[in-house]
This record gives structure tokens, sequence and C-alpha cells, in this order.
């Protein structure tokens, strides 16, 4: 579980040999393709609870609440 205030910044780092991406099982985000070795910010602005997972690797799942 991770969890987050609204409007914060989230830094997600890819430390993998493959790419990834960080998207919402409903659609609310999605972060497009993370390359290996790269980092992006995301923001959410709708409190809630998001369950996301890698559009490449559709086993990787988690929880991302937005408080
Ligand atoms: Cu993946």
């Amino acid at each position: 579980m991770l969890s987050i205030r609204r409007g914060a910044p989230l830094t997600v780092t890819n430390t993998t040999a493959a790419p990834h991406t960080v998207t919402a099982d409903g659609g609310a985000f999605n972060s497009g393709t993370v390359s290996p070795n790269s980092t992006i910010t995301m923001t959410f602005s709708t409190p809630g609870t998001y369950p996301f997972h890698c559009q490449i690797h559709p086993y990787m799942t988690g929880t991302l609440t937005v408080i």
C-alpha cells in the first residue's frame, strides 16, 4: 500500500532492466512507459484508493491511496 497527499509529487524511478508503466485499473492515471534507469513524477488530485498495474507486465500490481 502506498499513500500520498493530493497534489504532492510522487517520484517513480525504474531501477529494473525492463520498461514499466504505472496505470490505474480504472483509467484515472497512466504514467506511460517508464524506461529503465529513468524517473518520472506524477501528481494526483482526487482522494481515493486506486488499484494500479503495469500495462507491460499485468501481474505487477499495487494500490495507491490519495489522501
Ligand atoms: Cu512492467
